[in-house]
């Protein structure tokens, strides 16, 4: 049988059949899973995230239950580095979006964070828009400034209120008949919007309190839901932080997109973009045409890859 994974939670994934659409509960047949070419997948924090295909078996003696054997190759990825393993701990896959989610509030406008996420996308070859939600609470003007060069940079923005219901409708068309993981810190509203756009499906919200910054996370397994006019929606658990995987640090300038006309013409190859004569991509930013936040995001996510 083939399928596609909906969720996993301590190593029981649920599996929707292809064919007949119906949801099986599945363990991984021998422990370890095999990819298309029957080599085993091995060193990663989770070798199954929601998206991923999947070759299974129902168990006969339990109807609803099954084994599951091989992973398809993916199309794309949305991961991260898991700090603790050192391993790569997969969010979503074969998605067609990441709308990396911040609020203007409470949590406070992050857009250092944001960065990581989109550079993250970026490297996972996973399309990405940014949403910021809780507009009811005011907008300051240094947010809607950066917001506004993110939108030079090419991103889609909405500006909305799963409170008030304001930028539903316009993000809404945007994602209609896509599958979309929505990806950000804890607190932000990711699973009131969801709630919000896709009525009855019941995601658990819950009140900030001061101690959002802390890890107090409401939602805590990343599950996928088919929408009722088409595609999907993938909410997942809150982060502080978000490390890059599988990226080296010569390559990280490739994953900004506004740096791509200047890395290339660095004096040296491989130049770090910090402190090497000649470099490009610091004349840029010097000049203004490089924004120096963004600059500074990446001196950051170089120096974790140090
Ligand atoms: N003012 C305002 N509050 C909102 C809005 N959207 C969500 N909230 C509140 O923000 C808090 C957190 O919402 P959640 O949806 O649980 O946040 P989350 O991003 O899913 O959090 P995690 O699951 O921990 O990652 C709740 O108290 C919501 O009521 C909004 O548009 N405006
Ligand atoms: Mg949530
Ligand atoms: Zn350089």
């Amino acid at each position: 049988m083939e399928g596609t994974v909906y969720t996993g939670i301590n190593n029981i994934y649920t599996v929707k059949d292809k064919v007949n659409g119906e949801f099986y509960q599945c363990r991984i047949k021998g422990k370890v899973l095999r990819d298309d070419e029957g080599e085993f997948i091995r060193d990663v924090y989770n070798p199954l995230a929601p998206g991923d295909t999947v070759v299974f078996e129902e168990d006969p003696g339990h109807p609803g239950q099954g084994m599951i054997s091989q992973r398809h190759e993916r199309r794309n990825h949305f991961c991260r580095l898991n700090q603790k393993r050192r391993s790569p701990q997969f969010i979503a896959a074969n998605i067609d979006l990441v709308l990396c989610f911040t609020s203007v509030k409470n949590p406070p406008f992050r857009p250092r964070f944001l960065d990581r996420v989109l550079v993250a996308a970026e490297l996972g070859g996973v399309k990405s828009a940014i949403v910021v939600n809780k507009t009811d609470l005011g907008m300051e003007e240094e947010t809607l400034e950066r917001l506004d060069h993110y939108k030079k940079l090419g991103y889609d923005i909405f500006l909305c209120s799963a409170a008030e219901g304001t930028g539903l409708e316009e993000l809404n068309q945007f994602i209609a008949d896509s599958r979309v993981a929505v990806f950000g810190q804890s607190g932000v509203g990711k699973s009131t919007l969801l709630n919000a756009l896709e009525p009855g499906i019941g995601l658990k919200t819950s009140e900030i309190s001061d101690k959002y910054d802390r890890g107090r996370h409401t939602t805590n397994y990343s599950l996928m839901i088919d929408r009722a006019s088409g595609g999907q929606i993938i909410d997942t658990p809150g982060i502080r932080q978000l490390f890059l995987w599988g990226v080296e640090k010569e390559e990280l300038s490739h994953y900004f997109p506004e740096m791509e006309e200047f890395w290339r013409d660095c004096r040296f190859k491989g130049c770090s973009h910090r402190s090497e004569p000649g470099c490009r991509v610091r004349d840029a930013v010097e000049e203004g045409v490089i924004h120096h936040d963004r600059y500074e995001s990446y001196l950051r996510l170089y120096e974790d890859l140090l």
